[in-house]
């Protein structure tokens, strides 16, 4: 029970920080999905996330089984739709879109979802999320049909992080979006962090070891890189990337 969130908790005691790859399996071919999870396996993530904010093939749980069977590290689904629960999965993200009025992202799609959880022995990880203003339209946004909290409005992010902790949820994510133009501001990140005793996780267009180290150093738990690998397959890009969420390792930057 818990197993996944201990687990999480510990690598960010051990490490300082922690580094979660999203793995969006459309965007991968077969050798490369399986390439890409060795190699940050090896270089040291934490985690794995797996979703996105479309409908993927209806090959979902085959791609699952393909990434735990190439790590021994957790799977967590990171589901943007409640089709997307699969039982070769550790856990689920149970995600809470705090920041939007949709009652279907709020409370719709858990009900909908809760007896697969239940059915498959996921452990559930209940999540606010919460999507920051970050440029062009994201996909989550338009998908979720809710607005995001405005970049240049940290307090607003905090307070609806302080009302996540108080309804008992385990984890906050600040998510700019995949893909985003610019990730969530630092500022913001450094607020909620002061605002709350959950762990924080950073994520969404983030491409940069630089700008990994930043998201930890204004207190995220765990920094989250999904699109940046798609468009560069690079192992020594990946590594540097994830040993800059290691702050307490001596390889990190
Ligand atoms: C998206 O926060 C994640 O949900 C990661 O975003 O794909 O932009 O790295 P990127």
């Amino acid at each position: 029970k818990n197993q996944v969130f201990e687990k999480l908790l510990a690598a960010k005691a051990r490490k300082g920080a922690g580094f979660l790859l999203l793995i969006d399996p459309d965007k991968y071919d077969a050798s490369g999905l399986e390439q890409v999870v060795k190699n940050a396996t090896a270089f040291g993530a934490d985690g794995f996330l797996i979703g996105g904010s479309l409908l993927f093939s209806n090959r979902f749980d085959a791609y699952v089984q393909q990434i735990k069977s190439a790590t021994d590290l957790p799977v967590i689904l990171f589901p943007g739709h409640s089709v997307q629960i699969s039982p070769s999965a550790d856990a689920i993200l149970f995600l809470s879109l705090l920041s939007g009025r949709n009652p279907e992202f709020l409370i719709g799609h858990h009900v909908t979802a809760a007896p697969s959880i239940k059915a498959f022995g996921l452990e559930s990880m209940p999540t606010a999320y919460l999507l920051v203003e970050s440029g062009r339209k994201t996909a989550v946004e338009f998908m979720s049909n809710t607005e995001p909290i405005p970049r240049h409005k940290p307090e607003l992010a905090a307070v609806h992080a302080l009302a996540a902790e108080y309804l008992g949820m385990k984890m906050i994510y600040l998510e700019a979006g995949s893909g985003a133009d610019e990730s969530v501001p630092e500022e913001m990140v450094e607020l909620v962090c002061q605002t709350v005793s959950l762990p924080v996780i950073v994520g969404g267009g983030i491409r940069s070891a630089q700008a990994v180290r930043s998201k930890v150093d204004a207190g995220a738990s765990f920094v989250v890189v999904g699109n940046a690998f798609e468009t560069r397959n690079d192992a020594n890009y990946l590594k540097t990337m994830i040993d800059a969420a290691h702050p307490n390792l001596p390889k990190a930057i």
